[in-house]
């Protein structure tokens, strides 16, 4: 019969841009095109849909210069719209005032979007009503894996350990921000100094600030909150950082070889470009015992069934100095170039990384449609 279409949706409004672009020129030339025919679909900065060429030699950085879905878009203006009809699961394409035009039936969305209206939930829940499969987590496990109090919340009450923390809601710091300044004083009274002040929602470390005492705090919060309105505290953990691979198989998810990010000396914590660029760093296998590898790796299923997951999840925990793991958050949109640690903790496990896209895809065409 035919070979299933892959849309592979990438770019977008999104400081990762640029990441989102590289790592779709990845998935572009390891996706098998005897096997499956390939629609690669960007999102401009500025929000636009556009058909862009299936040319993965574009989609690198050249010298200086970080590739963009603009100049891969195949219309001149950049502004073509596609949408999907949900009648027949056809991807329609039309320039704005023009008659749509279809370009036939797409059978699984590869999403590889960035934060807002990519990784939260909102791409996912667009395609749930479109009836088309995609891969990777659905609504539920997207927002969770986007709110971390939401994902304490969910992890907590699974019985996964989780570090301290406390809320503060955008209401809470603009009725009485001393009474906020007063819950995070006592919290810190009574979980010690330094503290984490981080963005509640978005996958990105930006806006987090470690904060040494109370002077340090109104800054730190205000930094936050141009992030999102929500933010989060918590208590600094001491220990290693070790994060694990979930990949879901024909009979269930499996997880990976761990790994050890060491601490990072000229950053403060494992930031932005380190999680995503210099991801070299990571130590796979994590030199821990095999002891703690299994708990590691149950911990992280655990999680992934926790958050109802699908396809994949990278689990990040730290290892604290009496031995026991705390899970700090997951990803269900990981760091996903070939050098990345996600796969890399499965090259290291025996997927290569071929193989790893082929089975998030084969995962997604399994997967029914609707409620599941
Ligand atoms: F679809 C998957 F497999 F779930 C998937 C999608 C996107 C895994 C990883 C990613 N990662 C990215 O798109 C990104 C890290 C390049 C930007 Cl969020």
């Amino acid at each position: 019969g035919r070979k299933p279409r892959v849309a592979v949706v990438f770019g977008g409004r999104s400081s990762e841009h640029a990441i989102s672009v590289v790592t779709a020129g990845a998935v572009l030339r390891a996706i098998d095109r005897t096997k499956y025919d390939v629609l690669p679909i960007g999102i401009t900065t500025d929000g636009r849909w556009a058909l862009t060429a299936d040319e993965p030699e574009r989609m690198a950085i050249a010298g200086r210069t970080l590739p963009s879905v603009a100049d891969l878009a195949e219309s001149d203006e950049g502004s073509v719209v596609l949408s999907v009809d949900p009648a027949n699961r056809e991807v329609v394409y039309s320039e704005p005032g023009a008659v749509p035009k279809a370009l036939g039936d797409v059978d699984v969305v590869f999403p590889m979007l960035h934060g807002p209206y990519g990784e939260d939930g909102t791409l996912q829940g667009l395609l749930e009503l479109a009836g088309v499969p995609y891969v990777g987590a659905g609504v539920l496990s997207s927002a969770v894996g986007q709110d971390k109090e939401y994902m304490k919340r969910v992890f907590r009450s699974f019985g996964l350990p989780v570090c301290p923390y406390e809320v503060i809601r955008p209401r809470e710091w603009a009725q009485d921000p001393s009474a906020a300044r007063k819950k995070i004083a006592d919290f810190a009274g009574e979980h010690g100094w330094p503290l984490f002040v981080k963005p509640a929602r978005g996958g990105s470390s930006m806006g987090i600030t470690k904060v040494d005492d109370l002077s340090g705090l109104d800054a730190a919060i205000e930094e936050a909150r141009r992030h999102d309105p929500k933010i989060i505290v918590e208590s600094l953990l001491t220990g290693r950082e070790i994060e694990c691979g979930v990949l879901e198989f024909e009979d269930g998810p499996r997880a990976s070889v761990p790994a050890w990010i060491p601490p990072v000396t000229d950053h403060d914590f494992y930031d932005f470009e380190a999680k995503y660029i210099d991801s070299a760093s990571g130590v796979v296998p994590a030199p821990i015992t095999p002891e703690q590898t299994a708990e590691v790796q149950r911990l992280a299923i655990a999680a992934f069934e926790a958050a109802s997951c699908e396809g994949l999840v990278r689990a990040d925990f730290f290892l604290t100095d009496d031995g026991e793991f705390v899970i700090n958050e997951i990803n269900t949109m990981p760091g996903f170039t070939p050098i990345s640690m996600y796969p890399r903790m499965w090259q290291e496990s025996g997927v290569s990384y071929p193989e790893l896209v082929d089975r998030l895809i084969q995962a997604a065409l399994r997967r029914p449609t609707g409620l599941r």
